[in-house]
């Protein structure tokens, strides 16, 4: 087959290797949600995604799929295939004794356990590789845990509802800035990032529930981690009404008052002690905890406050802008200071949609 051909036909089946992996984000834990197919003749014989909970792995489930038939075949993988022993072998010797021929994959693993040395397994055993194939769009799918693998904190998505005029509410009472499609993709956003946090302004002024609704995915609730350091969180709050089924987490002073500590804990919710030395939550430390509790993937829904201090403590690797139809006025519209300059200064534009009558930007950091 001509080399560009082979290119394009890579690239394609790789692709729909990147939306299957898709399926089981922030179901895998601290495992990486990836995909593997195996292609022989143009045609998908096996597939396979990592298991809910992480493990089986991918290239194992499309292996069993695929059989006797995997003997000459293609691999499409959209992280390098694992080389340690786990409650299996190693993928990368599967992959080997399964008679495939040629891997294509997307990202290396920067797992110590693994980076190189998957891929030098497969050469070893006579298998062609080719690396990095459409490896720009698996490592964003990948970002939690690449994130997470690199710099020990979660991948942190800030996402805003913002008016017309760049406002994301009233100073003097509630509003409702974007429509019903924007609504249902935050919940969906929700059901693939394993936390969200929110301040206690937040919470106070709206009393949310910060769950999926989405029909057929509410048990796919992130964990919901409240900024709140002198433990205000009322217990008659939506939040600690459904702390036994949903957990909540809530980032305290260690000076706050030990009854109410006491009060939120009988309740369900947990209290995590990460603070600066005047009281304030320290956001670094905070996220390396969460991290080290499995959190991957980080999505910072408000307010004003919060939004702010993690855009200045650099913390922010995405942006998720959704923008409604109507303005709000300077008179009464909270702004977030720090945005724009942020945007301009360290974002590039990733995607552009139309959500009803919406507009959605969704930014990655590009420094
Ligand atoms: C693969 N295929 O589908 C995934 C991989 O705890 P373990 O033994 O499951 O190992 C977790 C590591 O496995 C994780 O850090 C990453 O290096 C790799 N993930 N590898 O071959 C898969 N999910
Ligand atoms: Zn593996």
């Amino acid at each position: 087959m001509a080399r560009l051909e082979q290119n394009a036909l890579d690239r394609r089946f790789m692709a729909a290797a990147i939306r299957l992996s898709r399926s089981h984000q922030g179901l895998t834990g601290t495992n990486p949600s990836v995909a593997t197919l195996i292609v022989k003749d143009g045609v998908i014989i096996g597939r396979g995604v990592t298991a809910i909970g992480g493990r089986p792995h991918a290239e194992t489930q499309a292996l069993s799929e695929a059989g006797e038939r995997a003997r000459g075949a293609t691999a499409y993988v959209t992280l390098e295939p694992c080389a340690h022993h786990g409650r299996t072998p190693p993928c990368a010797d599967a992959l080997v004794t399964a008679g495939i021929t040629r891997v294509v994959s997307a990202t290396n693993d920067p797992d110590d356990r693994v980076a190189g040395k998957g891929y030098a397994i497969l050469r070893a055993g006579g298998i062609e590789v080719e690396e990095c194939v459409l490896g720009a769009e698996a490592a964003d799918y990948l970002a939690g845990y690449l994130i997470r693998s690199s710099k020990k904190r979660p991948e942190v998505t800030l996402k805003l509802a913002l008016s017309s005029d760049g406002f994301i509410g009233r100073g003097d009472g509630q509003v409702v800035i974007t429509g019903s499609v924007s609504r249902s993709q935050v919940h969906l956003m929700r059901a693939e990032t394993d936390a969200i946090l929110v301040g206690i302004g937040t919470v106070l002024a709206d009393d949310p529930q910060l769950t999926c609704r989405l029909p057929g995915l509410e048990a796919r609730s992130p964990v919901r981690v409240i900024l709140d350091s002198q433990l205000r969180l009322p217990l008659d709050s939506a939040l600690v009404k459904s702390a036994g089924n949903v957990p909540v987490w809530v980032a305290a002073s260690a000076a706050a008052a030990p009854a109410r500590r006491q009060a939120l804990v009988a309740e369900g919710c947990r209290i995590l002690a990460t603070e600066t030395d005047c009281g304030a939550t320290a956001l670094p430390e905070l996220l390396d905890d969460l991290a080290a509790q499995g959190i991957s993937t980080l999505m910072v829904e408000g307010g004003a406050t919060v939004a702010n201090s993690f855009l200045q403590e650099g913390l922010v690797d995405r942006l998720a802008l959704f923008q409604g139809a109507a303005a709000i006025g300077s008179t009464a519209g909270v702004a977030v200071p720090e945005l724009h300059s942020h945007i301009a200064r360290g974002f590039k534009l990733l995607h552009d949609y139309r959500f009803g009558h919406d507009q959605y930007s969704e930014y990655v950091r590009s420094v």
